[in-house]
């Protein structure tokens, strides 16, 4: 399963020191174990972290600006940065300092100076975990079949998004779908032609949504649903008209529904700026609306 985890070439290491002289001492050990590159404050670094998240940092504690600390605690408040391993490298050495390190939120204190060795295996040994960390995340919230987020990453995002629509006071839409006729498309056609059905509806949808902030999650077995962060009721009908259509346009025969070749229904469920709800009355929203959607003949949204 964690085969070619001791290829470090793709791995990304960010340097923070306000020294050139050690910027270029580390950046010359490092290169030898993965790709690298320094900035040469706090500031930057963050800065540099939400634009492409390296896979660890090595931050200084003395900068000029933000301290080092101060950077680690910021980054552990910051949902997309907290997960990015900070190692600090200081002569900052005493065990009350180290303590501090620590209690930051850092992995591992190397203290200058550095050995290079030691340096290159702390940090070689800091990439395998966080490669495998990353990877477990890719099993744990993939679905294996389509190559979607699966229900347990779902059932994540929801509260998190619901939580943010509410903070940031924006319209939020959720939408539910489910193939039509899909129990008559496995008798016809055999379960494994109904598993590839599922792959290319997947792929359809995902193409279909585009902004990033966008998701489409396989639900359960042929139902699938899409969240649309800050998206009001006119943008969200839009997009919805677009994911019925592109499932019809796969034109997939099934010949065991009236309208000859795969389709879904969809169940649209708003909320307005500055309105809460929780999940499961979202969902209990949205699956009413997909029922509606299905006895007033398939193949079509409702809101
Ligand atoms: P409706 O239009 O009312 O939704 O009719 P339906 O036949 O789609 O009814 P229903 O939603 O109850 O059927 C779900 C079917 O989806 C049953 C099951 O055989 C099929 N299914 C669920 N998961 C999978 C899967 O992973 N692979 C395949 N091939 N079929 C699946
Ligand atoms: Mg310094
Ligand atoms: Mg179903
Ligand atoms: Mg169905």
């Amino acid at each position: 399963m964690f085969q070619g985890l001791d290829k470090m070439d793709d791995c990304w290491v960010l340097v923070v020191d306000d020294s050139s002289l050690m910027r270029q001492l580390l950046l010359s050990s490092l290169k030898q174990v993965c790709k690298v590159s320094a900035v040469e404050s706090a500031e930057q670094a963050i800065d540099v972290c939400r634009d492409a998240q390296p896979d660890l940092v090595l931050m200084d504690w003395v900068l000029e600006g933000m301290s080092g600390i101060e950077a680690c605690k910021k980054m552990q408040r910051i949902p997309e940065l907290s997960e990015i391993p900070v190692i600090f490298v200081t002569s900052n050495t005493s065990e009350a300092n180290q303590e501090l390190c620590w209690e930051a939120g850092a992995v591992d204190f190397v203290p200058k100076p550095i050995v290079p060795k030691t340096l290159q295996n702390r940090v070689k040994t800091h990439l395998k975990y966080k490669r495998q960390t990353d990877l477990l995340k890719q099993y744990s919230f993939v679905d294996g079949l389509t190559g979607i987020y699966n229900r347990r990453f779902f059932d994540l995002e929801i509260v998190r998004l619901l939580k943010q629509a509410s903070r940031l006071q924006q319209p939020f839409a959720a939408m539910m779908l489910d193939i039509d006729f899909f129990k008559k498309y496995n008798d016809e056609y055999g379960h494994l032609k109904g598993d590839d059905v599922l792959r290319q509806v997947a792929t359809a949808l995902k193409q279909q949504v585009k902004r990033p902030i966008d998701t489409v999650f396989r639900y359960g077995g042929e139902e699938f649903v899409v969240l649309l962060p800050n998206t009001a009721k006119k943008g969200a009908k839009i997009i919805a008209e677009q994911l019925v259509a592109a499932v019809k346009n796969l034109c997939i025969e099934n010949r065991g529904s009236p309208l000859e070749v795969v389709t879904v229904s969809v169940g649209l469920a708003f909320l307005a700026e500055g309105e809460y709800c929780d999940t499961t009355q979202l969902l209990h929203r949205a699956d009413s609306a997909l029922y509606n959607a299905k006895d007033t003949g398939r193949n079509k949204y409702t809101v």
